[in-house]
């Protein structure tokens, strides 16, 4: 499985930086997000470095399924039952500072549209 020790979330699921996970298994995990944008944020990554979703291809399709399901259960355990916002930035105009592909998991508020 592809790994990169120069990044973060490759370091966080080695173990070797901390963070609080709320899930993790073979192929995905969730962090709580250190820079929370709501009342609940949590950040679901895949264990396997990929940089961007431009990166993603036909073989990760299970892989991108795995994660927005974990998505929407981590949203239900949470008790987002008003709503919640998941959110995939992508690329340097879209805001993607962590360079190994999350999809933001946002909730306790009501979220405003459109984004900034
Ligand atoms: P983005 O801008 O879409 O690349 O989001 C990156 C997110 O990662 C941002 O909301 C802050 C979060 N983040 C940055 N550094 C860390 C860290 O060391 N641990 C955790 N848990 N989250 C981090």
């Amino acid at each position: 499985m592809a790994r990169d020790p120069a990044c973060l979330f490759c370091r966080i699921v080695a173990g070797t930086t901390p963070a609080e996970f709320l899930y993790r298994d073979e192929h995905t995990a969730v962090l709580r997000d250190v820079r929370p944008q709501a009342p609940f944020h949590a950040l679901v990554i895949p264990v396997e470095h990929v940089r961007t979703l431009d990166d993603l291809r036909e073989e990760h399709a299970a892989l991108v399924a795995e994660l927005v399901l974990r998505a929407v259960t981590l949203a239900r355990e949470h008790g987002l039952a008003e709503g919640y916002r998941l959110v995939w930035n992508c690329g340097a105009d879209a805001g993607q500072s962590v360079w190994h592909i999350h999809l933001h998991v946002l909730g306790g508020r009501a979220l405003a549209w459109p984004p900034g």
